[in-house]
């Protein structure tokens, strides 16, 4: 492309009047397991904001229920897991996913997206320590504090779930990337509740190997996370391509904590989409004058806030294409 690409993490979901139609006659999981409708879900960004991806519909926890996990996406809470991962036995009941026979509507839906899209699919995975605080807490937490003392106090049992983990998802992004995604996107939004020391002993070796495994495929790999600042190094010696930043840190200095040989994405505080157009503009305008060049792909440090005006939304995918454009030919 001859600008900066931009699409919006959750720019499917309840910021769309159409996704909330859709919404009053399915239930979410209902949606994730339709292809139709999670294909519809999918769609209605691209149509209405004019990024230059679309993102799967569907939730990290998807992937969970074949794996042999009771699970219920709460409306106004979010994923409730009905018996929660607490010791070694309970690790050893996860089965491996076969993505084919346990999500065969996801790679349904991957298949006509990739075929229809008419934009360039990306794919995604909860990485396992997101997926592990759903499981152990059983739920959304504030500070995780049942999955770090599980760590803590069981750290053979924790690297036997990251490893099931790992493999599970590996599996399932190579499955998606094989029906047609065109990029994949390992979602660890709580891995920044770990220190580096933490995070390299605990969660680095799992997710190498899910980049390592995924590495013969031509698909770019992003790995994104939520107040990572300190963790930006070790996230890009994990081996993906692309590192997902959130507003905390700026993408000039995130460049200089990644080092060169991957990209950024980022970083718009999702907040600032619900102040007047001038402060989005200059902001927006700011972030691209940090951004590294080339190697830059815009969004938001983390998933659209319901409550944002969609017309927002599109006014910056064409800011940022105008202002791309400029730096990067101007
Ligand atoms: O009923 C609803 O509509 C509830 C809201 C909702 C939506 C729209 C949930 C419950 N999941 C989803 C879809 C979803 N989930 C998407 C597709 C939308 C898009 O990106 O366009 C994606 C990518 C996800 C991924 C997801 N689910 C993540 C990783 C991304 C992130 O935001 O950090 C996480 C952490 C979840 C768990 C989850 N599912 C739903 C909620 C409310 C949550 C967060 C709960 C918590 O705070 O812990």
């Amino acid at each position: 492309m001859d600008t900066t690409p931009v699409w919006f993490m959750r720019q499917a979901g309840r910021s769309l009047p159409e996704y909330r139609a859709l919404r009053e006659r399915h239930g979410i999981l209902d949606i994730c397991r339709t292809p139709e409708l999670a294909a519809e879900a999918t769609l209605q960004p691209v149509r209405r904001l004019g990024v230059d991806a679309a993102i799967l519909f569907s939730d990290i926890v998807v992937p969970l229920e074949p794996m042999g996990v009771d699970l219920a996406i709460v409306p106004g809470v979010g994923p409730v897991i009905e018996s929660p991962v607490r010791s070694r036995r309970d690790v050893d009941a996860l089965k491996p996913l076969v993505p084919e026979e346990g999500v065969p509507y996801v790679l349904e839906a991957v298949r006509g997206l990739a075929a229809t899209a008419g934009v360039p699919l990306i794919g995604f995975g909860g990485a396992p320590f997101t997926l592990a605080s759903y499981l152990v807490e059983g739920g959304p937490s504030k500070n995780h504090s049942k999955t770090k003392a599980f760590m803590y106090a069981e750290p053979a049992a924790w690297h036997r779930l990251m490893e099931r983990l790992g493999e599970s998802v590996l599996a399932y992004l190579r499955a998606q990337a094989a029906a047609g995604a065109a990029a994949v996107q390992l979602f660890d939004s709580w891995v920044g509740e770990l220190s580096s020391e933490d995070f390299r002993r605990y969660v680095l070796p799992s997710v190498g190997r899910i980049f390592d495994g995924l590495a013969d495929l031509d698909v770019p790999r992003i790995y994104f996370g939520v107040g990572t600042g300190e963790l930006l190094g070790d996230m890009a010696e994990a081996g993906p391509d692309v590192v997902g930043v959130d507003w905390r840190v700026p993408l000039d200095e995130a460049h200089r904590r990644t080092g060169p040989q991957v990209a950024l994405q980022g970083n718009l505080d999702p907040a600032l989409c619900l102040a007047p157009w001038k402060v989005v503009e200059s902001r927006a305008t700011e972030i691209l004058a940090r951004a590294p060049k080339p190697g830059h792909i815009f969004n938001l440090g983390h998933g659209v806030l319901p409550e944002t005006d969609p017309s927002i939304l599109h006014r910056l995918v064409e800011l940022v294409h105008m202002r791309g454009a400029e730096k990067l030919y101007g």
